[in-house]
């Protein structure tokens, strides 16, 4: 506690823009587009922050680890869309979600529909190398979220700026450990099938890897959405899996089409209302177990949860905290692979729906701490799983999955 205070203390005011340079909109494509390094951004990461203590992070084998290859489980949360919730991401709240909620990693979701990215490139771009910035500067993970949505296909014409946006940002934080890359959030629909997703992976990736090489710095950690959002999540290993085959539990031939990158992991999301163990039908018992599956499929895979929320898929609804146990529980080693998957919870915002942190109009009045019910349960959970704290009241053995 003593040491997350002090090092914040170190964390220097008023830097936010300094990276960050502001382009009138003609310059945009061409700067987005320029092949050349601008990788000016530089941090000290303060002595005792995640970022100093782990270090550039690795895949190894389904387990991600740090600099010194330890095993490593980071745990945070999601930004909502800015386009909603700006007023939420200022300096004085995401320091006090640091030093006194404990996160270690805060995933920077950029829609790019849905009133985001393609509205503004300007603006969305700005925001997400301030919170880049930020996020260096406090000394935690953060993830670049090519946040697509609808449409559901990441090779859709309205995502074209992918491949010049993630280049753009690699250029940029090229060699700095604390930027993780999400490629595409949860693709959806028939036609976001493995194939389309993989191809589309095998596009952009090299284009992030490269300002790496070009100095000589390891690769950054990228995670790779899958089909059905992002919980067909061993579809690069199972032929015929893919959204609205209605198979999608059931075991199927084998296959290999995993992405061929030395650092990356496959994204898996689940909201604890509406993905838990299913229920009769079609002469299953338990069809749409996601449980069951999820627990065979992390002894085959490295997987990252960018997202999950306690409420339903839709954001909303009762919250279910001992479903979540249950989830998180597995996330933290209880699975076939032994993997400790890191996790980042939806979201840190004050939007009016259960799956918001904090209470509506907190974020106005600087209220950082009003925290909902959804809040408060994670909260907790960041504080036994990242700080060491004992508490009962989450993450409760009782609530173990046992295949
Ligand atoms: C939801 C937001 C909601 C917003 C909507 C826009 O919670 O306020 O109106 O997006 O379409 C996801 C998506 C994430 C969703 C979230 C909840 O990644 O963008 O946010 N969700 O529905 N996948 C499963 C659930």
């Amino acid at each position: 506690m003593m040491r997350l205070r002090n090092f914040l203390g170190t964390v220097l005011c008023g830097l936010l823009c300094a990276s960050c340079a502001k382009q009138g909109s003609g310059g945009y494509m061409a700067e987005l587009a320029a092949n050349q390094p601008i990788n000016n951004t530089h941090y000290t990461y303060p002595m005792g922050s995640p970022v100093a203590e782990h270090g550039a992070l690795k895949v190894n084998g389904l387990q991600l680890c740090d600099a010194s290859g330890e095993p490593v489980q980071l745990a945070g949360f999601s930004t909502m869309g800015w386009q909603w919730c700006a007023d939420c991401y200022t300096q004085e709240s995401l320091m006090n979600l640091v030093s006194n909620w404990h996160i270690n990693i805060l995933r920077l979701a950029m829609y790019v529909e849905e009133g985001g990215y393609n509205r503004t490139p300007n603006r969305s771009r700005e925001m997400m190398c301030n919170l880049v910035d930020l996020c260096g500067e406090m000394g935690i993970y953060c993830i670049v979220d090519w946040h697509i949505l609808t449409p559901g296909n990441p090779e859709s014409e309205v995502y074209a700026d992918a491949a010049p946006f993630l280049s753009y940002m690699a250029r940029k934080y090229a060699g700095a450990p604390h930027v993780i890359f999400e490629i595409c959030n949860e693709p959806n629909g028939e036609g976001a099938t493995w194939e389309v997703i993989s191809r589309y992976a095998n596009k952009v990736i090299p284009q992030i890897y490269a300002p790496y090489d070009s100095i000589g710095a390891p690769h950054p950690l990228v995670i790779c959405g899958t089909p059905q959002w992002d919980q067909l999540v061993d579809a690069c290993l199972v032929e015929g899996r893919y959204q609205g085959n209605e198979l999608d539990l059931i075991d199927l031939p084998a296959k290999d089409q995993r992405l061929a990158f030395d650092n990356l992991m496959y994204t898996f999301h689940f909201y604890s209302g509406s993905h838990n163990e299913g229920g009769p039908k079609k002469g299953i018992p338990d069809y749409y177990n996601l449980y069951k599956y999820m627990y065979k499929v992390l002894g085959k895979l490295p997987v990252f949860c960018s997202e999950f929320g306690l409420t339903n898929a839709d954001g909303d609804g009762n919250i279910d905290t001992d479903r979540t146990d249950k989830w998180l529980l597995m996330l933290s080693g209880e699975n076939a692979g032994k993997q400790k998957v890191s996790f980042c919870n939806w979201s840190y915002s004050d939007k009016d729906e259960q799956s918001a942190a904090l209470l509506p109009f907190s974020c106005k009045h600087g209220k950082w701490n009003n925290a909902s019910p959804s809040g408060d349960y994670i909260r907790r959970v960041f504080n036994v799983v990242n700080n060491g704290a004992i508490d009962s009241t989450v993450l409760k053995p009782t609530n173990l999955y046992r295949p």
